[in-house]
C-alpha cells in the first residue's frame, strides 16, 4: 500500500486533493503537511497531519522516515503575485523545497514524486493560442522562473537517477472550498464569491483578458490520473500541458449573468494585468491526452452552475 506525503495540503488545491487521495488510498496512508495555516477540521480529523517546511531538509527527512513515505506530492508553492512581491521567498519555497523533496526521494528510493508546474512557465514570446507542449519557456515572473527550473530538475532526476517524477502545468484553478492565495488567476474564483455575496465584482484584469482555466474536480482528476499512469508509457514527465477551458473575463461574467441576471462587473486592471498578458490564451494538451488519457469534464457553463449552487448553499448557511 502506498504511503503518500502531501506537502502544502492546506492550500487551495491541497485541501481538496488530500481528502480525495485519502478516499482512494486510506486515511492513514496519506500524510498531510502544512507550514503555518491552520488546517480544516476535515483535514485534521481524517488522517495524520504534520506541521513543517520542506525547505528544512532535516524535517522533511524525519517525517518521511517516520511514516515510511514512498510517494511525495509537492503542492507547496509561492504563486505569481506574491512571488513578484517576495522573489526570494518564492525561490526558497519553490526551489529549495523542491530540491529537498527530490533529494530525500532519491535517498529513500521512493516510488514517485509529483510536482505541479503551471502555465506560468510561458512568457510573452510564447505562442499565445493553443500553446504547444514544446515551446519557448521564457517567463517574466519569479514564479515562472522557478516552475521552468522545477520542470527541468524533475526531468533531470528521471534521466540521471531513474526517479519517477511527474508534473503537469496547471492553468488557473477555480474552486469553492479553499480560496487561492497570491495568484494572477484569483479573479476567476473571487468573481463567483462576490456574485453570490454582493451581486457585483470589480475585476483586476481587462474584459478581453483570456487565460486557460480548469474547475477543481478536473484538476484533481488530472493529478490523480497522472499519478496512476503507467510510467513506461510516458514520453514527457514533469511538464504536461493540461487544458480544460479558456475564456475571457468578459465571457466569465456573461456566464454568471445567465444565472444571476442582476450581476454587475466593472474592470480596474492593476499590476496583475502584465502577468496575465504574459501567459497564453489556451494550451495544446494532446501529449497528456495521448500519453495518459487526459479528458476534462467541465466547460464554463457547467462550472458556473456548480460553483453558484455550492457557494449559494454556503451563503445561506452563513459560511461565506
Ligand atoms: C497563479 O495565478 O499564479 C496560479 C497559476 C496559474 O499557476 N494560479
Amino acid at each position: 500500500m502506498k504511503k503518500i506525503l502531501v506537502i502544502g495540503s492546506v492550500g487551495q488545491i491541497g485541501s481538496e486533493f488530500t481528502l480525495d487521495l485519502r478516499k482512494i488510498y486510506g486515511n492513514e496512508n496519506v500524510i498531510a503537511n502544512g507550514r503555518k495555516t491552520k488546517p480544516s477540521e476535515k483535514l485534521l480529523k481524517s488522517g495524520p497531519f504534520e506541521f513543517f517546511s520542506a525547505t528544512n531538509k532535516g524535517d522533511l527527512e524525519f517525517y518521511c522516515k517516520k511514516y515510511n513515505i514512498d510517494t511525495i506530492v509537492n503542492m507547496a508553492a509561492i504563486l505569481s503575485v506574491v512571488g513578484e512581491d517576495k522573489p526570494m521567498l518564492a525561490w526558497d519555497v519553490n526551489m529549495n523545497g523542491l530540491i529537498n523533496v527530490l533529494e530525500v526521494a532519491r535517498d529513500m528510493k521512493m516510488e514517485q514524486v509529483l510536482v505541479p508546474s503551471s502555465i506560468a512557465v510561458f512568457g510573452p514570446e510564447t505562442p499565445v493560442n493553443n500553446t504547444p507542449q514544446e515551446t519557448i519557456l521564457r517567463p517574466t515572473t519569479m514564479y515562472g522562473v522557478t516552475k521552468v527550473a522545477g520542470e527541468l530538475l524533475g526531468d533531470y532526476y528521471v534521466r540521471k537517477y531513474g526517479l519517477d517524477v511527474r508534473g503537469l502545468r496547471y492553468p488557473g484553478i477555480i474552486s469553492n472550498e479553499t480560496l487561492p492565495g497570491g495568484g494572477t488567476t484569483d479573479y476567476a474564483v473571487a468573481i463567483y464569491y462576490e456574485a453570490i455575496k454582493n451581486k457585483k465584482y470589480t475585476c483586476f484584469v481587462k474584459e478581453d483578458t483570456q487565460l486557460p482555466m480548469m474547475y477543481m474536480p478536473d484538476c484533481i482528476k488530472a493529478t490523480i490520473d497522472l499519478m496512476q499512469a503507467d510510467f513506461s508509457k510516458l514520453k514527457h514527465h514533469s511538464d504536461f500541458n493540461v487544458g480544460a477551458m479558456s475564456f475571457t473575463a468578459g465571457e466569465l461574467a456573461a456566464s454568471i449573468k445567465k444565472y444571476i441576471p442582476e450581476f454587475e462587473i466593472t474592470y480596474a486592471p492593476d499590476h496583475r494585468q502584465a502577468i496575465a498578458d504574459s501567459w497564453p490564451n489556451s494550451v495544446d494538451d494532446s501529449a497528456a491526452r495521448e500519453e495518459w488519457g487526459w479528458r476534462p469534464a467541465y466547460d464554463l457553463d457547467a462550472m458556473t452552475q456548480d460553483m453558484l449552487k455550492v457557494l449559494g448553499e454556503k451563503h445561506k448557511k452563513g459560511l461565506l
